[in-house]
């Protein structure tokens, strides 16, 4: 008797456990996202110079991705990671600059609008990069609020469309009308929501004034759940760190900014751990492309490049409990992966009316020991050509030029490269001659692939008039 009543109590058992959602509610959602951070930029990838004790403690309490990827330059980077799609699906180009007459297209369906209607308070901080005119701004893309600038930080005014808000603070002497006249570099728009609150923005204090907007509105909402999309202006250049943190690391005002960004994490965590959400909170911690000007050991290249130093970036993920703290993986993963992702965790639904190229990475989080969950990666280049495949350990490179700006696919097989990523990190053996069948057959599903992706396309949307 006794077996079989341990067998029944083990079947009610398994019958009466709830849902993980019913038991857990949604997870409180924080995506950190890094403007042009090197994949050793940080103690847990690598970095033994500079102070990133924050980080240290996340990668200790959560989970490393060591194959998490981005693409080589900013806009199409965070297209990706707003709609789950390679950003030639979207038609985003590489970078989007203040006289771009495009923008993400508003039919598009970001993060935001995925964990909305599920009941979540958005708001995105930072650099946005998706379209600076009116009708693209993130709170017309499912974020209540923003607070940041609409692009990069060393770009300019777009003298015709700003909209100044009463009571913007004028900088430096800058007046409307003088802002109106002429166009500076490295003089951004600071936005709220959708009006420009201060011009040009003080980029030193941008790292402390986003954390207290991210603090503030944690705490707003802590009965939760929210989504919090933290793509901060550092480290992109012009490099600049508030007076606490200039001049203390050991490599200039890049290490500043870098040791000031884990400050910010480290007072996003106390936050969540003082507000006892850490257990329901998923962090996420990334960038949008690799290092500009600088070597991301042990890849080889950098920003703008398909090498896996312009892309592949450090990640970091941590939910206690739930993702296995200290641990790594390293199947391919990336940010293109987190609009299914979201979706799953928060019982959102996907789009059905469109392709998404992303997929649900929950298993490669949760999982002790996970299996991959896609096995190839695309590698689009700033000009956005197809410019390498990734199949498991294999990399074939279809372009002859890996700068990403000028590469054009070639038509000639014998001059692709192959490399193997599992032994050869820096890709410096080209293994093409020994295996041409590997060759012709990442060939023939690049060429698959990209003409999947051409034929269905989505439009960028168009800015039509002046507002
Ligand atoms: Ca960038």
């Amino acid at each position: 008797m006794k077996p079989i009543l341990t067998i029944l109590a083990a079947i009610i058992g398994i019958l009466c456990v709830p849902s993980v959602s019913a038991v857990e509610g949604k997870p409180n959602i924080v995506l950190i996202f890094i403007d042009d951070m090197g994949y050793a930029d940080i103690g847990p990838f690598g970095n033994k110079d500079l102070r990133t004790p924050h980080l240290d403690k996340f990668a200790a309490e959560g989970r490393k991705f060591t194959s998490f990827y981005a693409t080589p330059v900013c806009s199409m980077s965070r297209a990706s990671l707003m709609t789950g799609c390679y950003n030639v699906r979207v038609s985003i180009p590489g970078v989007l600059f203040p006289n771009s007459k495009i923008g993400l297209n508003p039919d598009e369906i970001t993060l935001a609008e995925i964990v909305k209607p599920k009941g979540y308070a958005t708001i995105a901080i930072g650099k946005w990069h998706l379209g600076h005119h009116q009708e693209f701004l993130p709170t017309k893309q499912g974020f209540d609020s923003y607070f940041g600038i609409p692009y990069s930080n060393d770009m300019t005014l777009d003298t015709v469309n700003a909209r100044f808000a009463k009571d913007c603070v004028f900088r430096d002497g800058m007046t409307e009308e003088k802002a109106r006249k002429v166009a500076l570099n490295n003089t951004v728009p600071l936005v709220r929501d959708t009006e420009i609150v201060e011009y040009a923005a003080d980029q030193s204090t941008l790292t402390k004034r986003y954390t207290e907007e991210a603090v503030k509105f944690i705490r707003a909402h802590q009965d939760g759940p929210f989504f919090v999309y933290l793509p901060h202006t550092m480290i992109h250049f012009p490099l600049a760190a508030s007076s606490d943190f200039k001049g203390k690391s050991t490599q200039g005002l890049l290490g500043d900014a870098i040791e000031e960004i884990d400050w910010s994490v480290g007072q996003i965590m106390a936050t969540l751990k003082e507000l006892k959400l850490d257990n329901n909170t998923l962090v996420i911690f990334t960038s949008d492309n690799g290092p500009a000007g600088r070597a991301a050991p042990p890849f080889r290249g950098n920003k703008t490049t398909t090498w896996e130093g312009g892309v592949r970036e450090p990640c970091i993920m941590r939910w206690p409990g739930k993702i296995p703290a200290g641990t790594a993986c390293e199947q391919i993963a990336g940010n293109i992966d987190m609009l299914p992702t979201f979706a799953k965790l928060t019982g959102g639904d996907l789009p059905k009316d469109r392709v998404i190229d992303g997929r649900d990475i929950t298993p490669l989080m949760f999982d002790a020991q996970p299996g991959p969950v896609r096995d190839t990666q695309l590698y689009f280049a700033g000009n956005s050509t197809l410019s390498a495949i990734r199949q498991g350990q294999w990399k074939l490179f279809l372009t002859k030029d890996q700068g990403g700006g000028k590469g054009k696919a070639v038509a000639d097989t014998a001059d692709f490269t192959l490399y193997d990523l599992a032994t050869d990190l820096g890709e410096t053996k080209d293994l093409s001659a020994e295996h041409p069948e590997i060759v012709a057959k990442l060939k023939s599903e690049a060429t698959e692939r990209d003409a999947e992706i051409h034929q269905h396309q989505r439009p960028a949307g168009e800015h039509r008039k002046t507002q």
